[in-house]
């Protein structure tokens, strides 16, 4: 029974109690303790009246809780106002969370792990919904997930574009929404600019440009090199493998004979590097790989080949993940280019920014570092990924 003038009708309906009449608190509200428990929808009136609705809904339902033991002859005032007090604390609402959709492109590789983890652990951490979901590496799950975004009505969708090109159509449909967008970790190819907000990511270019010109002086120029290509269509493959092209382009003596894709993961990576052993045996003597995940498998595929990662072939890649920095520290692999993973906080600060109307920039990448046996081992104590 949620009213204590319901109980007891005709003793206490009305009553003055200390000096406060609790009808007449009930009627502020433009509602008996009667007719609101008969009719909630009067209830929902009364509350829209008040210019803090809020407030007014909390004040109305903690009125409703401590009525019965208000409603009573010699109930202290100091009591009364104490228990409200409280009741009015208890019972307000914080503010509504933030809700973000965010389109992940899978799990393919350990990289992919760190990201999808930064965005739940810092959303978790400022209070924000998160509603993640894994496109397991297909573009049409992706945009599925966006359109979900849209009709939940989020307050921002962010996307981890799994190719390039292909997404005008679900953002205008965002945009038409006035839902903001952000591109995170890879960036996409539009006609339209205003489709997003901003991006968020590293410079592919450069990572694929500080391989190339760290492998260059490393073999003093010379080498067979094969190429595993991350995902078809990925902006990081694309820029990844243009600046590594460019970079060697001035060393006539380096030189690409193979490249396939190994789609960013280190099983196919693996498969990818067996076959290459198989067709190049000792005419290649350097992998280059878009990533970490899938040098790692081309290292495991050369032991098992009966050769030395690090030293009979020499492994060039990009990312960084804890697991490549120790290889490079004990010399199974040669190299590896920072892409830092752990977007969560500027990915969230830049949409609170959004949201207070401030201005953001258009595009925003990490400064990323290059680890070998120089300074691998040293690094590893403070790796975050
Ligand atoms: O290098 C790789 C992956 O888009 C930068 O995606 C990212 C890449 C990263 O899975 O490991």
């Amino acid at each position: 029974m949620p009213f204590g003038v319901r109980s007891k009708p005709t003793r206490t309906r009305g009553r003055a109690l200390g000096g406060t009449n609790l009808t007449a608190l009930l009627s502020k509200l433009g509602v008996t303790a009667h007719r609101a428990h008969r009719r909630p929808q009067i209830v929902r009136d009364a509350v829209g009246n008040f210019p803090n609705r809020r407030l007014a809904k909390s004040s109305f339902h903690c009125a409703t809780l401590i009525l019965p033991i208000m409603n009573r002859p010699r109930f202290p005032l100091f009591a009364l106002a104490l228990l409200a007090g409280v009741a009015l604390i208890g019972c307000s609402k914080s503010a509504p969370k933030l809700r973000v959709g965010f389109a992940q492109t899978g799990a393919e590789s350990a990289w992919r792990t760190a990201n999808s983890e930064s965005m739940k652990s810092e959303a978790a951490k400022r209070g924000i919904e998160l509603k993640f979901s894994d496109a397991q590496g297909k573009q049409e799950n992706q945009i599925r997930a966006i359109r979900s975004f849209i009709a939940q009505g989020v307050d921002a969708i962010v996307v981890a574009p799994i190719v390039e090109t292909g997404w005008d159509p679900v953002l205008r449909e965002a945009k038409q929404a006035k839902i903001p967008v952000i591109l995170t970790d890879r960036t996409i190819q539009t006609s339209d600019e205003s489709l997003y907000v901003c991006f968020i990511g590293s410079d592919f270019y450069e990572e694929g440009r500080m391989a190339a010109n760290w492998l260059a002086k490393h073999v003093d120029g010379k080498g067979n090199i094969v190429e595993l290509q991350g995902t078809p269509g990925s902006a990081p493959a694309n820029e990844r493998r243009k600046a590594f092209a460019d970079g060697i382009a001035k060393f006539p003596g380096l030189k690409i004979i193979d490249s396939q894709s190994g789609n960013f993961e280190r099983s196919t990576g693996k498969q990818v590097m067996q076959a290459f052993l198989k067709k190049h045996g000792k005419a290649m003597n350097i992998v280059y790989a878009h990533n970490d995940d899938m040098a790692l498998g081309a290292a495991q595929a050369i032991e098992e080949a009966g050769l030395k990662p690090g030293k009979d072939i020499v492994l060039v890649s990009i990312d960084a993940i804890g697991e490549a920095v120790k290889a490079v520290a004990e010399g199974r692999l040669n190299c590896t280019v920072e892409c830092s993973p752990l977007f969560g906080p500027k990915v969230y600060d830049t949409i609170e920014k959004i949201r207070a109307g401030e201005k953001v920039p258009k595009k925003s990448f990490n400064q990323d570092e290059l680890f070998d046996s120089t300074n691998a081992a040293a690094a590893l104590p403070t790796r975050k990924y």
